[in-house]
């Protein structure tokens, strides 16, 4: 069982020669003054809630976009900031944008681009000149931090995401000896799909700059190992997941990432949380006989809540039982709200959740609650402790760590997870109910099945899940990254037993 102890022991044994850099384009912290005290909080999305655990574990600097002006209050005279604020650990590095160059490479290329481009939501990629000549600039910046961070000394620089596909490349021809892993949090694209971007050479050119790249799962790794071998000129070994290119080597790996189960296992515990429950069951009617049902998500097109608010209107259809007694809630903050089809999602959850609310209302009980808002994390833990059951409909997610958190929530070993087949999640979470989110029906028998399951096949299911969540979880995802970049890193790894591959 990996733990944060063991990660930081494996560090400490293998690489504590080397500056350790993460690089991304989300601070892990936003920053912001209260009653005279500086506060740094975590903001959502998957990535901050993965890496700043193994940050913590093994000390370095995170190099990051800063979030604005409110940076300022917590920066030291070199320009950084030492986080977390309460007990520091690691240091963060911040790059100043304008705003012409975030709207071209994070708005532009990155997410009307990139984003729809790997994710099967029928929204179409936007791929525009000027976004990408942004995304390369950008790109560079980030890389000539990471330079001037590392200086002449060894380094491992792990990147994130695909804001950053150029960046290994931009690194690599001046530093050919720093090692470089880069994690692509999102799903890839098929070839066929790929070939819809007009730079998609120099975005496997620039991934290829990469000693490891690491996917969720290994579908992921399979398509990309395709698309380069359809389109450089390259050797591809794809049962070892190895890239020889121009005299260079790439691991192409799956690492499924996870969530801090034995934090979230110990704040589902916690007297806060406990408290928070209380209040929730109290405000939720649920102390009243009402069950809970729960979704929590970044408000994005690709988590499929328009069509979990469907499923909830055709389960009060089929079992009308359950009006005045299900409350749905679907909590979760916006996200990129200045590029249209967020904004028209945001209408379109609005409108549904008006719909059906006045279609089912009565008395005092909605059957929708929408809470668009960021919240507490102890709130977002005693939901998931009070809901019977939590629907995640990703239309198509990399792995999506809610329905992990909700598994890792649940002490009581109780409540079921409704997963979509399109999460990478459900490779593991094999006794979830899985569902398709566009079948509206077979979606709506999922929550009566989840409501009506036995309190013994509920537990079986909950703790097989739990044991999974527990054992995969964060530190050795990390771990098995960080084992597998000291083996692309030796001159001829491609003969050594690949390290740590499921
Ligand atoms: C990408 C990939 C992959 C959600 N709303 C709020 C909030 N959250 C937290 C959740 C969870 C995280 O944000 C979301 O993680 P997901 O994995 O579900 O999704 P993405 O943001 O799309 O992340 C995804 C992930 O990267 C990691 O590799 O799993 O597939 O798309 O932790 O609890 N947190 C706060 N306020 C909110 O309103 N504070």
């Amino acid at each position: 069982m990996w733990t944060s102890a063991e990660l930081q022991r494996l560090m400490q044994r293998e690489i504590s020669r080397y500056r350790l850099i993460v690089v991304s384009n989300r601070q892990p912290y936003a920053f912001r003054m209260e009653e005279g005290r500086l506060l740094g909080e975590m903001p959502p999305g998957g990535l901050t809630a993965a890496i700043d655990p193994l940050m913590r574990a093994c000390g370095g600097t995170w190099i990051a976009q800063s979030g604005g002006d409110s940076d300022r209050l917590a920066m030291d005279g070199d320009g950084r900031i030492a986080v977390p604020l309460d007990s520091p650990a690691y240091s963060l590095r911040l790059l100043n944008l304008t705003e012409a160059e975030n709207d071209g490479f994070y708005y532009g290329f990155a997410n009307e681009g990139l984003w729809p481009l790997c994710h099967i939501a029928y929204t179409e990629p936007v791929f525009d000149v000027q976004h990408y000549e942004a995304y390369k600039s950008v790109n560079r910046k980030f890389a000539n931090l990471v330079l001037d961070e590392i200086g002449d000394e060894p380094a491992i620089v792990l990147a994130q995401d695909y804001h950053l596909a150029l960046l290994p490349r931009y690194i690599r021809q001046v530093r050919d000896d720093v090692i470089i892993g880069q994690f692509w949090h999102i799903p890839w694209p098929n070839p066929d799909t790929l070939r819809i971007c007009p730079w998609q050479g120099e975005l496997l050119d620039g991934m290829l700059g990469n000693d490891l790249l690491g996917f969720h799962l290994s579908s992921d790794c399979q398509k990309f190992l395709d698309a380069v071998e359809l389109n450089l000129n390259a050797e591809v070994d794809a049962q070892y997941g190895l890239v020889d290119y121009q005299e260079d080597l790439t691991l192409v790996r799956p690492f499924p990432i996870s969530v801090d189960f034995d934090i979230l296992d110990a704040e589902a515990r916690s007297a806060g949380v406990l408290g928070e429950m209380e209040r929730l069951a109290g405000e939720l009617g649920l102390d009243r006989g009402r069950i809970l049902g729960l979704g929590i998500d970044r408000q994005d097109y690709t988590k499929g809540i328009p069509h979990r608010l469907r499923a909830v209107e055709r389960f009060l259809e089929k079992w009308p039982e359950y009006r005045g007694r299900l409350v749905f809630l679907q909590a979760g903050a916006a996200s990129r709200v200045n590029i249209d089809s967020y904004m028209q999602l945001t209408i379109d959850i609005e409108a549904t959740v008006n719909r059906i609310n006045e279609r089912f209302a009565e008395g005092d009980w909605q059957p929708i609650l929408h809470w668009p808002t960021s919240l507490p994390s102890e709130t977002f833990s005693a939901l998931r402790r009070l809901a019977s059951f939590c629907a995640e409909s990703s239309l198509h997610d990399g792995m999506n760590l809610v329905a992990k958190e909700y598994v890792a929530s649940r002490v009581d070993e109780d409540g079921v997870l409704i997963l979509s087949a399109f999460a990478g999640a459900a490779q593991e979470l094999s006794s979830s109910i899985i569902i398709n989110p566009y079948a509206t029906e077979q979606f709506a028998d999922a929550i009566h099945q989840a409501l009506t399951m036995g309190d013994d096949e509920r537990r079986f299911r909950m703790r097989h899940m739990r044991g999974i969540v527990q054992s995969n979880n964060i530190y050795n995802w990390a771990g098995r990254i960080m084992m597998n970049l000291m083996q692309a890193s030796t001159p001829d790894h491609a003969r050594l037993p690949a390290a740590g591959v499921i």
